[in-house]
């Protein structure tokens, strides 16, 4: 088990577009930003359909990986996650003295094919989806089977920081990880205001299926750090961020008895 020193938070969910101009007049009540010339600045991103985890670095160097478990206490990873090839041993350039960075294991779908389609040929059991398959290789016991999986991670926020400021805005903090080397989804755009994040929503669903990567759905942010700290947090999710979710996929099938 592992205590995470910051809590790991989880985003209230949106469905329907209504709900996503409600979170953005809350943002913007709670900001006491009224105007419609002055819309709210969001980070938007894909939401993976992954794993999250934490992983700390010390003086830049890797030292524990962590499962999101109940946001408070997760598993220790540390072993599994060492083995996935876009996760550095150690952090390029002026890393802080302690930094956690989180974001999300996946198994992109060409990986998820291959690891199936080895598997069906020893006649051992299939993956349903890539979300079972990165889930049961973070918790191999044997981290050699982890590396035999072709996992790869997005980050997207940090966690404890000592020895260096917060940087400005999440735009900011997503240049920043990239700047020590750690990989970022390539999909992210700077919005403004809900029609902002519904244009983001339908360019990005429209292209799901062409993603080498599995989605749920998308993630919007308050951009500038200064507004996310003055709209702090309800219980165990932020108020200045949400998961708008895709429905859920429906296909055809032939009832033959
Ligand atoms: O579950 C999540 C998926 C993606 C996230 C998240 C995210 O950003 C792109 N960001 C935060 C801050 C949290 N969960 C708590």
């Amino acid at each position: 088990e592992v205590q995470h020193a910051v809590p790991m938070l989880s985003l209230d969910n949106a469905f329907a577009d209504s709900d996503i101009e409600a979170f953005n007049r809350r943002v913007r009540e709670r900001l006491g930003r009224d105007a419609e010339a002055e819309p709210v600045v969001y980070a938007a991103e894909p939401k993976l359909d992954g794993l999250a985890v934490s992983i700390l670095y010390v003086a830049g160097v890797y030292e524990r990986a962590a499962t999101r478990g109940d946001g408070v206490t997760g598993e220790d990873v540390t072993a599994n996650v060492r083995t996935i090839r876009s996760v550095p041993q150690r952090l390029r350039g002026a890393a802080p003295a302690v930094i956690e960075v989180r974001g999300e294991v996946f198994l992109p779908l060409a990986g998820f094919d291959r690891v199936n389609r080895e598997a069906a040929e020893r006649g051992e059991k299939i993956y349903v989806n890539p979300r079972n398959l990165a889930a049961g290789s973070l918790r191999q016991l044997d981290a050699r089977v982890t590396a035999s999986r072709p996992l790869d991670v997005f980050f997207y926020s940090i966690g404890q920081c000592e020895g260096s400021a917060p940087p400005a805005s999440q735009t900011e903090l997503l240049a920043r990880l990239r700047s020590w080397g750690l990989r970022t989804c390539p999909e992210i755009a700077r919005v403004e205001g809900v029609a902002g994040c519904l244009e983001y929503y339908r360019k990005i669903g429209a292209r799901r299926a062409q993603l080498p990567y599995q989605i749920d759905g998308v993630v919007y942010k308050v951009d500038s750090r200064a507004d996310q700290e003055r709209l702090g947090f309800v219980s165990r999710a932020p108020r200045w961020a949400i998961a708008h979710k895709f429905p859920a996929d429906e296909e055809l099938t032939t009832l033959i008895g």
